[in-house]
């Protein structure tokens, strides 16, 4: 049975449109307003950063990082949202500049996993269970850096603590193959489901899909959530799009090719992602170019498109696709679905 979707964003998906080139060119926009935002936009989840929640964390003793937290979450019950997720931003520290969970330095590991234990009880206070890990500078600029074994063994030690800090939390894994680094040591979701098998509770530790990060890898994003979903893992999504192998674009989805989007919609849709309440998630960000007043179009076009991408998804005649597979008429298949996509179906 298809359900409903309910859809989610990281604040960081309103932004000042700042690129490694040249600055700020739209104003900060204060997180209770971008939180108010949601709604119009039609979204209920947030995505948090545990630094988005709590700024500053680590100059800040417990006791304040909970009252911090506390009030967030009453911002968040105030405006009908929920936390969908909170993610240790690791890779801003110059602790992690060599690396969080994987440095070479025992100190500054400990920091990322302290960082980490913070950002669970964070969490915990935002009455969320999920925690995202985007392994960002968990790889290396030369391979003779780090020992590639010996790593794989420093991520399930932290995951493991992780698990063992809560007895409730999950942990999802986001891959991604390159950037900041040059090699990523959790390239593709295979890679992060293998890891869940290694560490104390495989239940615990699924995974996040980011269709921009699988086309980075030369992967089809819906196969690596078909992927997932298969090992029941995919408990988000941060949908986008990509035009080619370049720097990461977290372009509005569909809008670089919405065959491909379209097929992402499908794989979800069919195997009943959203029934325990996992989210849309989209990780998008503003063209450049976009005006401070319109810099929020993104989010609701991606959503829009997602929904139109939908209806097509179950609006076609499934008895049809079946009789085209069983001819092996893959070219008149292809062509109907084209189209459906173009709405000639
Ligand atoms: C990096 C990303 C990040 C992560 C986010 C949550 C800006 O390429 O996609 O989004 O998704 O930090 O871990
Ligand atoms: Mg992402």
């Amino acid at each position: 049975m298809p359900g409903t979707f309910r859809f989610s964003f990281g604040p960081w998906n309103i932004h000042e449109g700042a690129d490694p080139f040249g600055p700020p060119v739209r104003p900060t926009l204060p997180f209770a307003d971008k939180l108010a935002l949601y709604k119009k936009l039609g979204f209920d989840g947030i995505q948090f950063h545990d630094d988005d929640a709590v700024p500053e964390l680590n100059d800040m003793s417990s006791a304040e990082i909970e009252k911090a937290a506390q009030a967030i979450r009453r911002l968040l019950d105030s405006e009908g949202l929920l936390a969908e997720f909170v993610a240790p931003r690791l890779w801003e520290d110059p602790r992690t500049i060599d690396g969080g969970y994987t440095s070479n330095n025992e100190a500054e590991r400990q920091y990322a996993i302290d960082r980490s234990l913070q950002c669970i009880d964070i969490a915990k206070t935002l009455n969320c269970d999920k925690i995202v890990l985007w392994l960002a500078r968990e790889g290396t600029y030369i391979r003779e850096a780090k020992d590639a074994t010996r790593v794989v063994d420093k991520l399930v030690d932290a995951v493991n603590q992780m698990l063992a800090h809560d007895p409730d939390v999950k942990i999802l894994i986001e891959p991604k193959p390159n950037e900041p680094m040059d090699l990523a040591y959790i390239p593709t979701i295979g890679h992060a489901i293998g890891l869940s098998y290694l560490t104390n509770d495989p239940a615990r530790v699924g995974s996040l899909v980011e269709s921009a990060h699988a086309i980075l890898a030369g992967l089809d994003p819906s196969d690596e959530m078909a992927y997932a979903l298969a090992h029941k893992k995919l408990w988000s999504v941060h949908l986008n799009d990509q035009n080619g192998l370049k720097f990461d674009q977290d372009k509005a989805f569909g809008s670089v090719d919405l065959r491909r989007a379209f097929m992402q919609v499908w794989v979800l849709d069919r195997n009943g992602y959203g029934n325990d309440g996992e989210f849309v998630g989209l990780d998008v960000k503003a063209m450049r170019t976009q005006k401070a007043e319109v810099a929020t179009q993104h989010l609701a076009n991606s959503r829009e498109i997602f929904l139109a991408l939908l209806d097509v998804v179950r609006g076609l005649d499934q008895a049809r696709i079946d009789s085209l597979i069983a001819e092996r008429n893959y070219e008149l298949l292809e062509v109907e679905i084209l189209r459906a996509l173009l709405g000639r179906g």
